[in-house]
């Protein structure tokens, strides 16, 4: 596995320091910084070609309508998709799963129908399905965990039954790390006719993704987890998927013709993106992508679990430290919650943070994973491609700080 130290070099807020520290970002899981290269090419796409796409025949409408589509078939590829048209833009993952729960969900459910999704899902895998169970009587059912805190596959069967038709799951969590089993839970879905909608915020930026292997019907993320900007995601679907579903948001760019009492929708994708999309924010994404494919995935995932098991290992020397997630590194990402002793996660995140550490405290948008945890809340280290072993170092001398401040020695 190549050294990725060097990447470090790339992202200017990494050289800033925090309380006089060295800052030691350790919160990628909630957004990852960005490398000059994307910031350079939104500025570039801002002080060349800035222009409202899809419309208009001069020269710069043009140049930025190649460029939003150019990223667009960058981010197609990168997944492993057939086709650019694959890929609907969408502000980020909740939005995109938000689309799917709308605009198939809510038109195919009825009452007796089940949803079903697993108790480690982020609210925006959680909180849609609820509404569409609302609107339609369809229920909801949940996929248990293992003491491994990954999914039960024990159960697989017994929950995605008959009445299922959606089964929605997460590639990675973004409390645990846990990844997966996606082929057994596609396999049981598959076994019921069901669908199966992935959230793949965590599992996208850091794990080589093909939608054609993965073998589900709809996949949502984020550009900001993956170094790219924020207000800008994507929708991955089947094109006979994206076909059959119905628009959410009306508006322009997403019809072929209205009349004053219906309309003619825009072809897949467009039919999904009403309005003024994200231009700048595609065109970074795409320079992300890049910068990513020219790493090359299978050395981010290999950075990911090297920098993991160096943390795992430290942090197993601190003293009434618990760590929740897989020990297993083939079975978890890097984002490694903990708890240390009876220290409130929001004060342990406060002392660290004196010290140039930036962690994440708090439920993490997973509540139902909390309760099941029986925690209140917890500290959340998380990991990308800057990461380096002293940042793991200045997080270990942070805790051991903590411990002094708190009492604990
Ligand atoms: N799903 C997972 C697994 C996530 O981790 C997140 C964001 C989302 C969905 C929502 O993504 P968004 O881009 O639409 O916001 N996760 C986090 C986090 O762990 N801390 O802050 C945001």
């Amino acid at each position: 596995m190549s050294d990725l130290s060097h990447l470090i070099e790339d992202f200017p807020i990494l050289a800033r320091e925090v309380n006089g520290n060295r800052l030691a970002y350790l919160d990628s899981a909630a957004t990852s910084q960005k490398p000059k290269q994307v910031i350079k090419a939104i500025s570039h796409y801002y002080e060349h070609t800035n222009a409202n796409v899809h419309r208009g025949a001069h020269t710069l409408a043009h140049e930025a309508t190649v460029a939003y589509e150019g990223a667009r078939a960058k981010v197609a590829e990168f997944i492993g998709a057939r086709s650019p048209n694959e890929i609907v833009f969408t502000k980020g993952t909740s939005a995109a799963i938000n689309l799917v729960a709308y605009g198939w969900g809510l038109r195919r459910l009825k009452k007796g129908d089940r949803i079903v999704a697993t108790v480690q899902e982020h609210h925006s895998n959680i909180v849609p399905w609820q509404l569409i169970t609302e609107l339609t009587g369809a229920e909801l059912a949940y996929l248990e965990l293992t003491d491994q805190l990954t999914v039960d596959t024990a159960t697989l069967e017994a929950v995605i039954d008959d009445k299922t038709k959606i089964v929605a799951i997460s590639g990675m969590s973004n409390v645990t790390g846990a990844i997966g089993p996606v082929a057994e839970i596609v396999a049981a879905a598959r076994a019921v006719d069901a669908i199966v909608v992935m959230d793949g915020a965590q599992s996208v930026p850091h794990m080589k993704t093909d939608v054609a292997e993965l073998g589900v019907d709809f996949l949502a993320f984020s550009a900001h987890k993956m170094l790219g900007p924020t207000g800008i995601g994507g929708l991955w679907g089947k094109p006979e998927m994206l076909e059959a579903m119905s628009p959410v948001e009306g508006g322009g760019e997403m019809i072929t013709d209205v009349g004053l009492y219906e309309s003619r929708w825009a072809p897949v994708p467009h039919k999904f993106e009403a309005g003024t999309p994200p231009i700048a924010q595609a065109v970074g994404w795409g320079a992300a992508v890049d910068y990513l494919t020219k790493i090359g995935m299978d050395e981010v995932r290999g950075h990911e679990i090297e920098i993991t098991k160096y943390a795992l290992e430290a942090l197993a020397e601190i003293p009434d430290l618990t760590v929740y997630g897989p020990t297993d590194l083939t079975l978890r990402g890097g984002a490694v919650s903990f708890e240390l002793g009876d220290i409130h996660a929001h004060d342990l995140a406060t002392i660290l943070d004196q010290d140039g550490v930036a962690v994440r405290a708090g439920h993490h948008c997973a509540k139902p994973l909390m309760r099941y945890l029986e925690v209140p809340a917890t500290a959340r280290a998380s990991f990308y491609v800057y990461s380096i072993e002293e940042d793991v170092d200045q997080l270990v001398k942070g805790l051991w700080n903590a411990r002094k401040v708190f009492g604990l020695d």
